[in-house]
């Protein structure tokens, strides 16, 4: 495609230094998955259709509540988040949809910025609306809360928000409004925590109401933070109460980090496909709490899991199952880039490997309760090691064998640390 941010010849040439140790490895791996009744190419091809959304903020470099440290280059605004963005869809070729967030991509010209991503061949995925920070000249602030402010005139604008993102999403070409809220409380006592959700619900049926009729509205839980003692829709419980109260059209988000530690995520997933009501995902995680790190970096066998669970739900064609996929990361120490081709890679790897489980085999010995054979069968399709499927699918596409050494080699950040002079404050932050 002419126009793409990376000379197209270089991924050719670096692909050609690589391509005959990737078609022995390739065969090789075909060869063993043979053996177990799988055809490769079959596999590949499935795997060259996974696609998972990079978050517009994602592109930035993140932060701590110590410190963040602008990286050279950075984008300033969303038409550079939108160059960033085609690079990893360029390399990985996994990554065809942007998901944007209003205020911070707001632009004057919906329309424009939709033509700009589509010359790179990228769409629109969820928009997400913020209520969770003040901007300057807003009349009502969010400090409280908005959508289950205690105050009328505040949840009024904190709706008219939402309902801006839906119009801004209609002309994106977008399909669904994620609704993420920092309502809750610091203190017992500082909120009435049943009346807080009794407030959230009636401004989300106002929203629900506003929806155009092939959308959908996604509801993010999240245990804690900012709100310290209690958050209004805290965990997947509420979240599918919720969704469940305002129809058919809601449904529920899971971010990974968004759960206690220990938490079994993939049993909720397996709640919420049987229920009718997974929305998607957010993509991360991490070793503590909501730590945003690169997804698979810490616990690749988690997101293997989840996977599992998904690829069982699309092999048995589970009800109202279409659940859109998010990385939703804060990139501190690398290249925003880099983690965002190595994540979406990570994601890819996980699919992949849960397309290899034997899953008449794992019914059989679920069936006769043979544990330990069960997890045997996962973990064969988990312990595949099946990089030469997800190279050879980017390949088949276009993409880098190895995209993060083309995107070394391209020298792209170097280049836009000259082009975009460093502000004092960068736009960027996480959900
Ligand atoms: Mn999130």
């Amino acid at each position: 495609m002419a126009g793409w941010p990376i000379d197209p010849e270089l991924v050719i040439q670096a692909n050609r230094q690589r391509s005959a140790e990737l078609a022995r490895d390739y065969e090789s791996l075909g060869e063993r998955l043979a053996r177990r009744g799988l055809e490769i190419d079959s596999i590949t091809e499935q795997v060259t259709r996974f696609a998972v959304a990079i978050p517009t903020w994602g592109v930035g470099t993140g932060g701590t509540r110590f410190a963040r440290f602008p990286l050279p280059g950075e984008p300033r605004d969303v038409f550079e988040k939108l160059e960033d963005c085609a690079v990893i869809w360029q390399l990985s070729r996994a990554t065809p949809t942007l998901s944007p967030h209003f205020p911070w991509d707001a632009v004057d010209e919906p329309a424009e910025l939709r033509a700009r991503a589509a010359v790179f061949g990228l769409g629109f995925d969820a928009v997400n609306s913020n209520t969770f920070q003040d901007l300057p000249g807003q009349a009502h602030s969010y400090k409280f809360g908005s959508l289950a402010h205690t105050d009328g005139f505040v949840r009024e604008q904190a709706i008219a928000h939402n309902l801006e993102c839906i119009r801004i999403g209609q002309a994106l070409g977008s399909k669904a409004l994620t609704v993420w809220i920092a309502d809750g409380a610091n203190f017992p006592g500082q909120q009435h925590l049943t009346r807080a959700l009794e407030r959230y619900l009636a401004s989300m049926r106002v929203i629900y109401a506003a929806l155009p009729g092939d959308w959908r509205v996604f509801i993010e839980h999240k245990l804690y933070e900012p709100a310290l003692y209690a958050t209004v829709i805290a965990d997947w419980g509420t979240s599918y109460v919720c969704a469940r109260e305002l129809g058919p059209k809601a449904q529920c988000l899971v971010d990974l980090g968004h759960h206690a530690p220990t938490t079994n995520i993939e049993q909720i997933v397996a709640r919420l496909i049987g229920l009718g009501k997974l929305a998607g995902f957010h993509f991360n995680d991490s070793k503590y709490g909501d730590d945003d790190l690169d997804s698979g970096s810490i616990n690749p066998f988690q997101i293997f899991l989840v996977m599992n669970e998904l690829v069982d739900a699309e092999v048995r064609r589970a009800a109202d199952f279409a659940p859109a996929y998010m990385i939703d990361q804060s990139h501190n120490v690398t290249d925003p880039i880099e983690s965002l081709i190595a994540s979406a890679q990570n994601l890819q790897r996980a699919f992949a490997q849960a397309l290899l489980v034997d899953r008449d085999a794992l019914a059989e010995q679920q069936d006769r309760n043979d544990a330990l054979l069960a997890r045997e069968t996962l973990m064969a399709a988990f312990q595949t090691d099946v990089a030469p499927i997800l190279a050879r699918a980017r390949a088949n596409k276009e993409g880098a064998i190895d995209p993060i050494a083309v995107y070394r080699a391209s020298g792209y950040r170097d280049r836009k640390a000259k082009e975009r002079p460093q502000e004092l404050s960068g736009r960027s932050g996480i959900v």
